[in-house]
């Protein structure tokens, strides 16, 4: 089944980034729900239940991954006969990829206005909506040049210079340490989100919340470009947010570790940049200060949203 090779490709980073993660899980229960024989009603239901807890075991702290799976799941509790719920999910599914998409181009649009002609831009990890506000500002003609940075231990930053070279960006590719020696050399920060807190936090690529904490210092503007479904509603009530804790492996091979019984890797994926880091966070629908986060929340998600993220959340930073 479709599902829980989709919730694989997750888990192993195949499928990465906060918004291809999101899009990658509803085209997963879409096209489970197209391929499922479940006889009955009942069937049915627990078989996409199960689905959507699979994708939802995959990752924990991208918080688009939670709000997809309930944006699409939603209602299927209703009485309604098992192909109008079918049908349900995969309208949902295909209404959330879509507006997705259109959100990117939305960010890109919105985005590019704030970075000026002859602006150097510094960005970390690998974010398809930061990327979009440096290649539509690319496009309009402004003359502009990138650091980007490696991203120990996964490397996305060489998918993100590859795709500034594409786009025939003049870029600088820095080791992550290198981050505080160039900052001076930069005139805007900007990176993606895996989630935004209601405090305005951002949870993002760790090592993000150490390039804001150089970019404040520089006195450099940080902004962070984010769609409306990156924003966790159940923050709200307190709930916090995962850093997920990836294996040591990624940054020791066992082969040395094995010997270096009193070494502990420590590798969370993700850190928090608190809101007085952050400038401005762009989304589809405008370019909010990151204390509107409640406002987002309120007008665009609803507080009920995340019903199927209720398990997650239980580990780690929600703000400062
Ligand atoms: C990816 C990462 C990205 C955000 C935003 O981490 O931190 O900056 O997900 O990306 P990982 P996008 O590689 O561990 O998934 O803007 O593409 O949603």
């Amino acid at each position: 089944m479709i599902v829980p090779e989709t919730a694989e490709k997750i888990k192993r980073m195949e499928i990465r980034g906060a918004g291809r993660i999101a899009r990658a899980a509803a085209e997963a229960l879409r096209d489970g729900a197209l391929a499922s024989r479940a006889p009955t009603n009942e069937a049915f239901r627990l078989e996409m239940e199960h689905a959507a807890s699979l994708l939802l075991a995959t990752r924990p702290t991208a918080v688009s991954l939670p709000n997809a799976v309930h944006m699409v799941m939603a209602g299927i509790e209703k009485p309604l006969t098992l192909e109008e719920v079918r049908a349900g999910i995969v309208t949902r599914a295909d209404e959330f990829i879509r507006s997705s998409q259109h959100a990117v181009e939305q960010i890109a649009g919105f985005g590019s206005r704030h970075i000026r002609d002859g602006d150097t831009i510094m960005t970390h990890c690998n974010s398809e909506a930061a990327l979009s506000c440096i290649i539509a500002a690319h496009r309009e003609g402004k003359e502009i040049e990138v650091f980007a940075t490696e991203v120990r231990p996964r490397n996305q930053g060489l998918v993100t210079i590859r795709t500034l070279n594409d786009a025939g960006i003049k870029t600088n590719f820095i080791v992550d340490s290198a981050v505080r020696s160039f900052i001076h050399d930069v005139d805007l920060v900007v990176v993606g989100a895996d989630a935004v807190t209601v405090n305005g936090a951002v949870v993002n690529k760790i090592g993000t919340s150490q390039v804001a904490h150089a970019a404040v210092e520089a006195r450099v503007n940080v902004m962070v470009a984010a769609e409306t479904y990156k924003f966790a509603p159940r923050t709200t009530l307190g709930e916090l947010i995962e850093i997920e804790e990836r294996p040591g492996s990624e940054v020791l091979p066992d082969a040395i570790a094995k010997d270096l019984k009193n070494v502990t890797v420590r590798n969370p994926a993700f850190d928090v940049t608190p809101a007085e880091y952050i400038d401005l966070i762009v989304t589809e629908k405008g370019a909010i200060p990151p204390q509107m986060a409640y406002v987002i929340i309120r007008d665009y998600l609803g507080w009920d949203i995340g019903e199927f993220g209720a398990a997650l959340g239980t580990g780690a930073l929600n703000g400062a």
